[in-house]
């Protein structure tokens, strides 16, 4: 086959193609894993095995239940991200009008970091579980809040929160594919990217998400959604994630991953972010069906199911976790364990990170074909 030369934007400096020649060779002839990385053995635990598939597995946690020894126990053992459940919610965090409160928030924020956790931070803003005072806002009274209130709780926590849910559940349901009606929306359509470029200010680190709920396929409300995120992008408006809260009764929409996939294709990642399933015949292998999902698609950074114990749910009448309410692991658990832990391990997802350069190998003969500074699903990592 003819060989062609690489446009001219694509080649390297001459010494780094020199360094990354000698670290291809140097990695052939160990005979190092060359298609993968990671650790060959299966992880034992949620946080482990998706750690090796490049992810992260999360919990809801509320702030009053990290003195519960079995539920602390289960989450230091098994999770290594959280979501604190309603400890950065408007009204928790800004009870009166600029006067905040961060104990909760900042009691999970502690506990993450002294476990090795990373934090969601949920949520900026959403038209429920408001203030008082803000509910009874309108116009620019309330738009002005509103960015006061991103602004704060992001600075707040700068630097130490992986992705923040910036807005939260602002379509409707239904077919209209419309935004939801609320205070919020009536200060005007552009609030949600108003609210994403102030908090892009207040925390440039942390990824920025939208998250809604019945977007778990392709259908009117995920594709409402679908438009917002594209034109945000074409605008250059900052958004680098779309939070998938799969609240799930007794099935899978089919197009469960095709859904994430469209949404990923976009240019952001997506996160399952408050996954719980009903208890029936089938909770297990649609636990393991989700997992899988997550795993196919690339930009998928990770899962967080909407707390510990059946016990904990929001929904407990629906048994919808993976550990029962006497912290027992449930067939959902193995069936997630053993999902993750299926197939090889593939390197983590992400945006192009320029600190480090990727080998693209061919599969068969081991030879470098190219070199960049993203990750790959077939890329070997030279640091
Ligand atoms: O409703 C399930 C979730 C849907 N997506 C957004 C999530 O933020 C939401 O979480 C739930 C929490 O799990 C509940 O714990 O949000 C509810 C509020 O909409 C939370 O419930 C509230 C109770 O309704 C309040 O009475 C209570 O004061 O929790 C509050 C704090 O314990």
């Amino acid at each position: 086959m003819k060989h062609q030369s690489r446009p001219a934007q694509w080649r390297l400096p001459q010494r780094l193609r020199a360094i990354l020649i000698l670290l291809t060779a140097a990695l052939v002839a160990v005979g190092a894993p060359l298609v993968t990385s990671g650790s060959a053995s299966a992880g034992t635990t949620l946080g482990a095995s998706a750690a090796e598939k490049g992810r992260y597995f999360g919990a809801a946690v509320p702030a009053f239940k990290l003195s519960d020894g079995q539920f602390a126990g289960i989450l230091d053992r098994e999770f290594n991200a959280v979501t604190p459940e309603n400890e950065m919610k408007w009204d928790a965090t800004e009870p009166s009008q600029n006067q905040f409160r961060y104990t909760g928030g900042d009691q999970i924020v502690s506990h993450a970091q002294a476990h090795n956790m990373r934090v969601r931070g949920h949520t900026l803003l959403w038209h429920a579980q408001q203030p008082g005072w803000a509910q009874s806002l309108s116009g620019t009274a309330l738009r002005n809040a509103a960015m006061n209130h991103v602004t704060q709780v992001a600075t707040h926590y700068r630097g130490q929160i992986y992705a923040w849910d910036v807005v939260n559940e602002a379509f409707a349901d239904g077919g209209s594919g419309a935004r939801r009606d609320s205070n919020l929306q009536r200060t005007g359509n552009d609030w949600i990217e108003v609210a994403f470029r102030t908090a892009r200010a207040a925390d440039p680190a942390a990824k920025l998400c939208y998250n809604d709920y019945n977007t778990d396929g392709v259908n009117a409300k995920s594709t409402g959604v679908y438009n917002m995120v594209r034109d945000f992008k074409s605008r250059g408006v900052p958004i680098d994630c779309v939070g998938f809260q799969s609240h799930l009764g007794t099935t899978l929409p089919g197009d469960y991953q095709a859904n994430l996939q469209r949404f990923a294709d976009l240019g952001v990642d997506v996160q399952i972010t408050e996954l719980d399933i009903s208890q029936g015949s089938n909770q297990a292998t649609m636990y393991a069906a989700v997992t899988r999902a997550c795993l196919a698609v690339t930009r998928c950074t990770g899962i967080t199911t909407w707390g510990v114990r059946d016990s904990d749910s929001w929904r407990s009448g629906d048994n919808p976790l993976l550990f029962d309410g006497s912290g027992n692991k449930k067939p959902a658990y193995t069936a997630v364990l053993n999902a993750l832990n299926a197939g090889g391990t593939t390197p983590p997802p992400g945006p192009v990170d320029t600190s480090a350069w990727y080998v693209l190998l061919n599969r068969n003969s081991g030879k470098a074909l190219d070199v960049y500074g993203a990750s790959t699903a077939d890329g070997a990592r030279i640091t």
